[in-house]
């Protein structure tokens, strides 16, 4: 049996998804901006595919949504468009940040600070949150820009965003969230929000990769990154990637049509698994339940390294990660269970599972005998695990 349990990394498309992008690919594949029937044959759909993205935000406009190639192209032209609108004139030098975001953020982060910007990395709680009132204290008037994702790609932990998005705004400054992993896991109505920017992606929920979005509220001005023809009203120039789009549009209906399946058969299997899991000694889930995205799990199993445990999983045919699949080549401890206070032998052990609306029960029910064999397995050749009722309170 191959089960994929690494939805975080990506996701399948939805078979419904492929069928709407074919004939983008081999019969209208024209240039959008070519004035010819090939061209222009592909613009209700990119006018359709739009508009399922600004319904599926619940956007104020429909300008105000942007294509890019990822969420990481989103990220940087947030970070360095404010840069450039609001630093480099000198009006402001700092941006806010937390140290569990991805490295999309940190790294574009790290970048800027080369650049002479001042950048706070908010720490976080033991659930991997940052606390809204730490956020207050460290705004100041050289404030440029907050910048904190919505919900955590290893441990699925929901941040304070209404909190955090009135807290910017009273306080007069540009506020980002990095919503890679919410849109189409949780409602995400943009009417409801004050934010001023958006990131997404459509491969993390069941769209193609290299195809994703920035909204940005007003249509405000945001320096482009990519500068070029007159695409995207000028902001993002590029040939459109038709079949991309009209993907990600309909991925987004879709996923926003199947939330509330989202919320009740994926939390519900999520659960079991959980459930599962914790039989076992030793084990720790990060974030209680009700306070994470449905389909996500980030345990530590005492004793046994996560790359073990991949390994072993891998071997029966189960995908899983131990956090974030761009940093899974390093082999370093997982960042965010680093940041949440563990010990750097506990943060070797993290594995994180991550179901979709595609995950059946048989597989959770095949994984739990699995994960179980190689728990014992592992532990009984392991040379750290010795039985400590007492674990938890001692390494956190
Ligand atoms: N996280 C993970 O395994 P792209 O692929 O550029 O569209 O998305 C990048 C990205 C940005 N922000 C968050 C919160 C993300 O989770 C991701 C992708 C994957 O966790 C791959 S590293």
């Amino acid at each position: 049996m191959r089960v994929y349990l690494d939805n975080n990394a990506t996701t399948i498309v939805d078979p419904k998804v492929f069928k709407e992008m074919e004939p983008y690919f081999v019969q209208s594949y024209g240039n959008p901006n070519s004035l010819h029937e090939f061209g222009s044959e592909t613009h209700p759909a990119l006018r359709k595919a739009m508009g399922q993205l600004y319904c599926g935000l619940n956007a104020d406009d429909q300008d105000d949504i942007v294509v890019t190639s990822c969420a990481t192209e989103s990220n940087n032209w947030v970070l360095k468009g404010v840069y450039h609108d609001h630093i480099l004139n000198g009006e402001k030098d700092h941006i806010i940040t937390s140290e569990v975001e991805h490295p999309a953020i940190i790294s574009t982060c790290k970048f800027l600070e080369t650049l002479g910007v001042k950048v706070t990395y908010l720490p976080v709680n033991e659930k991997g949150i940052i606390e809204a009132n730490d956020l207050k204290s460290f705004i100041t008037e050289k404030t440029a820009l907050v910048t904190i994702m919505w919900a955590n790609n290893e441990t699925g932990m929901l941040f304070p965003i209404e909190e955090i998005s009135q807290i910017c705004k009273e306080a007069g400054v540009l506020f980002h969230s990095d919503a890679v992993q919410a849109v189409g896991k949780i409602p995400v109505d943009l009417k409801k929000l004050d934010i001023d920017f958006l990131s997404f992606s459509a491969h993390k929920f069941h769209g193609p990769k290299g195809v994703g979005g920035l909204y940005i509220k007003n249509s405000q001005p945001l320096t482009s990154l990519l500068h070029g023809g007159e695409h995207m009203g000028g902001r993002r120039s590029g040939t459109l990637n038709v079949a991309g789009i009209v993907g990600m549009g309909e991925a987004l209906e879709l996923a926003v049509k199947n939330l509330s399946f989202e919320n009740n058969n994926v939390r519900k299997l999520r659960d079991k698994l959980e459930d599962e899991i914790l039989k076992l000694d030793d084990v720790f889930v990060v974030g209680s339940r009700d306070e994470r995205t449905p389909n996500t799990i980030l345990v530590s199993v005492k004793g046994i390294e996560g790359e073990a445990m991949l390994w072993d999983l891998n071997k029966n045919g189960i995908a899983a990660s131990t956090g974030s699949a761009c940093a899974s080549e390093d082999l370093e401890s997982n960042p965010v269970m680093e940041a949440i206070g563990a010990e750097a032998d506990l943060a070797h052990t993290a594995l994180r599972l991550s179901l979709s609306r595609f995950t059946t029960e048989e597989e959770i029910d095949y994984t739990v005998g699995i994960l179980n064999n190689a728990v014992k397995r592992l532990r009984a050749i392991s040379s750290t695990y010795s039985y400590a009722p007492d674990w938890h309170d001692s390494k956190l």
